[in-house]
Order: structure tokens, then C-alpha cells, then sequence
């Protein structure tokens, strides 16, 4: 496969190249682009030096495949050229995901609705797809009503602005502030922009992705979305109603069995996900699994993964590996 990748020299592109070569991913040719600003900058991959090329450069290569990750504006101005080209979009920015021409896609849950002419791909928000991961084998089983989720979310999320302010604030350094706040000691029940309706942009992708990505629209989400100071690692709290009463060590059982969930979960050995562990790990881990004694059929359980991994380049890339096992590109 020709494959690009667009957004190489950012946070995400950097994990991206990691998890193309740790998987193997089947390239024969690969374009590194980025902005113009970047543009003759060397980077390696699997011990080769590659030189940053433009996105004109990149689309009149007709790669079969480009994952991109150079955010909302770059994507809905270039994947459309590329897709016109030929080339297969997987898409990591937010710029697609509604679009209701467009599939998104969790490949454990919904990979099978991917054809041939899907030319633009949209891979959900990092905390949608941990969540929704560890809630599809339960879903399919007891009927989800409505979920309310808190997250607790890390500043690599928000990008290397953020990253930096951070630490800058653990070294005593003051710099450039990518929050409103500090966030070392803190938290900010701010993750993204306000909208309209009181809530965030990142609190309403959580509330409408799950809809979509389950092809379902009768259960409901509502979420809060926290920063906190974490590094890396998005952690949620979920609160889940379902339309049937569950057996605990069922759901354990079965989150046991899904692929891609991990299940730590033993009070006696304080033993729970967090995410420190979770670092580079491309699996979602679920622990703090109990009943909500408070309301029939609900269920608690707190939801840990690396946000940078199975949140955003480990599915892209699982998006594109789907596509080549199945000869869709
Ligand atoms: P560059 O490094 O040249 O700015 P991050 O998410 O870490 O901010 O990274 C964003 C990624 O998207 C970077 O690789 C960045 O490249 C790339 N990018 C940002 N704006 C553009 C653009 N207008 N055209 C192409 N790539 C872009
Ligand atoms: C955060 N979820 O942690 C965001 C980052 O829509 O892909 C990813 C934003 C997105 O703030």
C-alpha cells in the first residue's frame, strides 16, 4: 500500500508512525506531509529518513491510503481532493464525524458497514471511543437507556500547548497558557469550547457519537467532561441504565471477552484502571464494575485508555488495516 500520512510531525502523527510500524501495517511506499511550515523536515520510519512533502505534493502522489491527523480545517479542505483522487480517507479530526454521508467507525463494533465507495472515514473522539468499546458487549445484551458519563481527561487531549503548560507549571517555569487556568492542582470542567446549550463541544461529541457509531438512537448520553492534570490517559466515571437487569459476573464475563477491553477490577488488591498504566497500551481497561444500588438495571463502572492510542491512532489504523484485509482500498 501507498499510504500517507498527513499531520506526521504532530502529537497524534507521532503515535501514528509508532503504531505503523510496531502493527507492521503492509507499506510499500510512505508520504510524511504536513504544513508547508514543515515542509523538507526529516523524520524516520523503521530506520529510513523520510522529508516532509506538501499536501498538493501528497494528493497528485495518489496514495491508496491517507490517515490524517492535522486537524478539523486541514481535513475539510484536503480529504475531499485526495478522496477525489482515489485515495481512501481515515480521518482523526472532528470534521466528518456527523456528517451523515460519512461513517464512524470503531472497527470491534462497526467496521462491517465499511464498503468500497466509503472514500472519507471518520474516527470518533477519543473519550467516545473508549466509552462506547467497553458498553458495546453489554448493549448488545442488555439494551443501554441512558448512559451519564464524567470524564477525567489529560492535557495530551488537548495538545502540545497544553502539555507544555503543564510543564511548565510543575517546573515553577510561567509560559504560554493553553487553559484558562493552571491545571497542575487543578480542574477544569472545560474540556474544548462552550456551545450554546451549556455544554462543550467535547461533552456533546460524547452525547452524539455513540448514537451513530451503534446505529441507534434509543438510548441517550449526557455527559460532564473534566481536564485534569494528567499527562496522558483519558479516565471516565460511567453511570449506565439498561432496559434489562444484568448479572454482575456476567458483565464481567463478557467485558472479559470483548476484544480490545481489559478488565481490572479486584477491590481486595485495590486493583483498578488508571491511567499511568495505561500509557502506550492500545487496550481499553474497565474496572470499579458494581451495581448502582441507588435505581434498577444501572450499572457503574469507570473506564480508563491511552487517548493518543486506542483514542485516536491505534482505531485509525485499525480502520485502515479493516480496509485492507478486506480489499477495500
Ligand atoms: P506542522 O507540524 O507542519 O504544523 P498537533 O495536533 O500536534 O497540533 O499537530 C497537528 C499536525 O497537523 C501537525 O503535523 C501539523 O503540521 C499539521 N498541520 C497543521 N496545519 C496544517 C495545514 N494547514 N496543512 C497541513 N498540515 C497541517
Ligand atoms: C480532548 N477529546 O481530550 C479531545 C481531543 O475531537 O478529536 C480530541 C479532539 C477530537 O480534549
Amino acid at each position: 500500500m501507498k499510504v500517507a500520512v498527513v499531520g506526521a510531525t504532530g502529537m497524534v502523527g507521532e503515535v501514528m508512525l509508532k503504531v505503523l510500524e510496531e502493527r507492521n501495517f503492509p507499506i510499500t511506499e510512505l508520504l510524511l506531509v504536513a504544513s508547508e511550515r514543515s515542509v523538507g523536515k526529516k523524520l524516520t520510519f523503521k530506520n529510513k529518513e523520510y522529508s516532509i512533502i506538501g499536501l498538493a505534493d501528497a494528493v497528485a502522489a495518489k496514495p491508496e491510503i491517507a490517515i490524517f491527523s492535522a486537524g478539523g480545517d486541514t481535513s475539510l479542505k484536503w480529504a475531499p481532493k485526495f478522496a477525489e483522487a482515489g485515495t481512501t480517507v481515515v480521518d482523526n479530526s472532528s470534521a466528518w464525524r456527523m456528517d451523515p454521508t460519512k461513517k464512524l467507525v470503531v472497527p470491534e463494533i462497526n467496521a462491517s458497514e465499511l464498503t468500497k465507495e466509503d472514500k472519507i472515514i471518520a474516527n470518533p473522539n477519543c473519550s467516545t471511543i473508549q466509552m462506547v468499546l467497553a458498553l458495546s458487549p453489554l448493549h448488545a445484551k442488555y439494551k443501554m437507556k441512558r448512559v451519564v458519563v464524567s470524564t477525567y481527561q489529560s492535557v495530551s487531549g488537548t495538545g502540545v500547548k497544553a502539555v507544555k503548560q503543564l510543564e511548565n507549571e510543575i517546573a515553577g517555569i510561567e509560559g504560554e497558557m493553553a487553559y484558562p487556568y493552571p491545571i497542575g492542582r487543578n480542574a477544569l470542567p472545560h474540556c474544548d469550547v462552550f456551545m450554546e446549550n451549556g455544554y462543550t463541544k467535547e461533552e456533546m461529541k460524547l452525547a452524539r457519537e455513540p448514537q451513530k457509531i451503534f446505529n441507534d438512537k434509543t438510548f441517550s448520553v449526557t455527559a460532564t467532561a473534566v481536564r485534569i492534570p494528567t499527562a496522558g490517559g483519558h479516565s471516565e466515571s460511567v453511570n449506565v441504565e439498561f432496559e434489562n437487569d444484568f448479572d454482575l459476573a456476567d458483565v464481567r464475563k463478557m467485558l472479559h471477552e470483548t476484544p480490545g477491553v481489559v478488565v481490572q477490577d479486584n477491590t481486595d488488591t485495590n486493583t483498578y484502571p488508571m491511567p499511568i498504566y495505561a500509557h502506550d497500551k492500545d487496550e481499553v481497561f474497565v474496572g470499579r464494575i458494581r451495581r448502582d444500588e441507588t435505581q434498577p438495571n444501572t450499572l457503574n463502572m469507570w473506564i480508563v485508555a491511552d487517548n493518543l492510542r486506542k483514542g485516536a491512532a491505534t482505531n485509525t489504523i485499525q480502520i485502515a488495516e479493516y480496509l485492507v484485509e478486506n480489499n477495500l482500498v
